[in-house]
């Protein structure tokens, strides 16, 4: 059995979420804050057979790649030049994700 402790950002973890749900995955869901840049996220842990971990990782990637978005400039941006047009492409998304053997697994 492998326990998969994903990082993913707020805006993709309901997707991330359902989608571990409709395949039948357990998993705790949490809360959790960026060390670097203080910005919140969700934490996962899912507890996997073996034989499941790939399936899962695929999931996880499909709904949380790192992509491009638009996203407008603020109003009024003093710092925005007059001839840029009113939205930038900005980097979104992303999962950070670990996997790691579980010696033994209870529940009681
Ligand atoms: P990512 O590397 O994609 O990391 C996104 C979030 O995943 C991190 O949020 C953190 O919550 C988690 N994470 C990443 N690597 C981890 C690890 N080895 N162990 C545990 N958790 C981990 P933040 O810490 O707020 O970082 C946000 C983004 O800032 C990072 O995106 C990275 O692009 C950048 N970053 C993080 N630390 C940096 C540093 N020391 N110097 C420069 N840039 C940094």
């Amino acid at each position: 059995m492998k326990m998969i402790t994903a990082i993913v950002s707020k805006k993709d973890a309901s997707f991330v979420c359902d989608s571990l749900r409709e395949a039948n995955y357990a998993f705790t869901k949490m809360a959790s804050t960026g060390g670097f840049l203080r910005a919140g996220n969700v934490t996962l842990l899912i507890g996997v057979e073996d034989e499941r971990v790939a399936d899962a990782l695929e999931l996880i990637r499909l709904h949380s790649a790192k992509r491009m978005e638009p996203a407008p400039y603020p109003i009024g941006d003093a710092g925005a030049p007059l001839s840029l047009p009113n939205e930038a492409q900005v980097p979104v998304g992303g999962a950070t994700v670990f996997v790691t053997d579980i010696v033994h697994f209870e529940k009681f």
